[in-house]
Protein backbone atom coordinates (compact mmCIF):
# COMPACT_ATOMS: atom_id res chain seq x y z
CA UNK A 1 0.00 0.00 0.00
CA UNK A 2 1.37 3.72 -1.13
CA UNK A 3 2.22 5.62 2.01
CA UNK A 4 0.88 9.19 1.86
CA UNK A 5 3.91 11.87 0.38
CA UNK A 6 1.86 14.88 1.80
CA UNK A 7 3.18 17.03 3.80
CA UNK A 8 2.06 16.56 7.60
CA UNK A 9 0.83 19.65 9.51
CA UNK A 10 2.79 21.00 12.49
CA UNK A 11 0.31 19.61 14.97
CA UNK A 12 0.30 16.39 13.42
CA UNK A 13 4.21 15.78 13.26
CA UNK A 14 4.63 17.23 16.89
CA UNK A 15 2.07 14.32 18.06
CA UNK A 16 4.01 12.13 15.86
CA UNK A 17 7.35 12.92 17.23
CA UNK A 18 6.14 12.86 20.73
CA UNK A 19 5.15 8.91 20.44
CA UNK A 20 8.75 8.38 19.21
CA UNK A 21 11.43 6.98 21.64
CA UNK A 22 14.97 8.43 20.30
CA UNK A 23 13.92 10.30 17.31
CA UNK A 24 14.30 14.24 17.41
CA UNK A 25 13.07 16.77 15.04
CA UNK A 26 15.49 18.62 13.76
CA UNK A 27 14.37 21.43 11.34
CA UNK A 28 11.96 19.42 8.97
CA UNK A 29 13.80 16.39 9.07
CA UNK A 30 13.55 13.38 11.55
CA UNK A 31 17.10 12.46 13.10
CA UNK A 32 18.26 9.95 15.49
CA UNK A 33 22.49 9.66 16.28
CA UNK A 34 23.35 6.34 16.93
CA UNK A 35 26.56 4.21 18.06
CA UNK A 36 27.21 0.61 17.95
CA UNK A 37 30.00 -1.90 19.63
CA UNK A 38 31.45 -2.00 15.91
CA UNK A 39 32.04 -1.26 12.58
CA UNK A 40 30.63 -4.02 11.31
CA UNK A 41 27.46 -3.68 13.45
CA UNK A 42 26.99 -0.06 12.29
CA UNK A 43 27.29 -1.64 8.56
CA UNK A 44 25.07 -4.23 8.93
CA UNK A 45 22.17 -1.75 10.25
CA UNK A 46 23.11 0.33 7.79
CA UNK A 47 22.49 -3.03 4.74
CA UNK A 48 19.19 -3.59 6.40
CA UNK A 49 18.17 0.73 6.38
CA UNK A 50 19.18 0.39 2.81
CA UNK A 51 17.13 -2.46 1.90
CA UNK A 52 14.25 -0.70 3.53
CA UNK A 53 14.53 2.58 1.56
CA UNK A 54 14.43 0.85 -1.56
CA UNK A 55 11.44 -1.39 -0.62
CA UNK A 56 9.78 2.29 0.57
CA UNK A 57 11.65 4.14 -2.53
CA UNK A 58 12.80 6.48 0.63
CA UNK A 59 16.08 7.44 1.32
CA UNK A 60 17.64 8.65 4.48
CA UNK A 61 20.29 11.39 4.61
CA UNK A 62 22.97 10.18 6.68
CA UNK A 63 26.42 9.39 7.70
CA UNK A 64 29.04 6.99 9.42
CA UNK A 65 32.45 7.03 11.05
CA UNK A 66 34.02 4.20 12.62
CA UNK A 67 30.55 2.54 15.22
CA UNK A 68 28.74 5.76 14.58
CA UNK A 69 25.56 6.24 12.37
CA UNK A 70 23.86 9.82 11.98
CA UNK A 71 20.71 9.25 10.21
CA UNK A 72 18.10 11.81 9.33
CA UNK A 73 14.63 11.43 7.25
CA UNK A 74 12.37 13.80 5.66
CA UNK A 75 10.42 13.97 2.25
CA UNK A 76 12.33 15.96 -0.37
CA UNK A 77 9.89 15.68 -2.94
CA UNK A 78 7.17 17.25 -0.39
CA UNK A 79 9.58 19.67 1.33
CA UNK A 80 8.70 18.46 4.86
CA UNK A 81 7.73 15.16 6.73
CA UNK A 82 5.03 12.84 5.28
CA UNK A 83 3.58 10.04 6.63
CA UNK A 84 6.43 8.31 4.97
CA UNK A 85 8.98 9.35 7.18
CA UNK A 86 7.25 7.95 10.27
CA UNK A 87 6.37 4.99 8.45
CA UNK A 88 10.50 4.72 7.73
CA UNK A 89 11.36 5.88 11.33
CA UNK A 90 8.46 2.66 12.42
CA UNK A 91 10.58 0.19 10.21
CA UNK A 92 14.09 1.20 11.46
CA UNK A 93 13.25 0.85 15.07
CA UNK A 94 12.08 -2.55 13.85
CA UNK A 95 15.71 -3.48 12.97
CA UNK A 96 17.22 -1.59 15.97
CA UNK A 97 14.58 -3.88 18.26
CA UNK A 98 15.96 -6.96 16.49
CA UNK A 99 19.85 -5.84 17.34
N1 LIG B 1 13.73 9.84 -0.45
C1 LIG B 1 13.41 10.81 0.38
N2 LIG B 1 13.86 10.81 1.64
N3 LIG B 1 12.59 11.80 -0.02
C2 LIG B 1 12.08 11.84 -1.25
O1 LIG B 1 11.34 12.77 -1.57
C3 LIG B 1 12.44 10.80 -2.14
C4 LIG B 1 13.30 9.78 -1.69
N4 LIG B 1 11.93 10.76 -3.35
N5 LIG B 1 13.68 8.80 -2.50
C5 LIG B 1 12.06 9.62 -4.19
C6 LIG B 1 13.32 8.81 -3.91
C7 LIG B 1 11.91 10.08 -5.62
O2 LIG B 1 12.93 11.00 -5.94
C8 LIG B 1 11.88 8.95 -6.63
C9 LIG B 1 11.81 9.47 -8.04
O3 LIG B 1 10.79 8.16 -6.36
Amino acid sequence: MPVDRRPLSPDEVARLVASLDGWELDGASLRRQLVFDSFVQAFGFMAQVALIAERLDHHPNWSNVYNRVDIAVTTHDAGGLTALDFEFVRRVDAVLARA
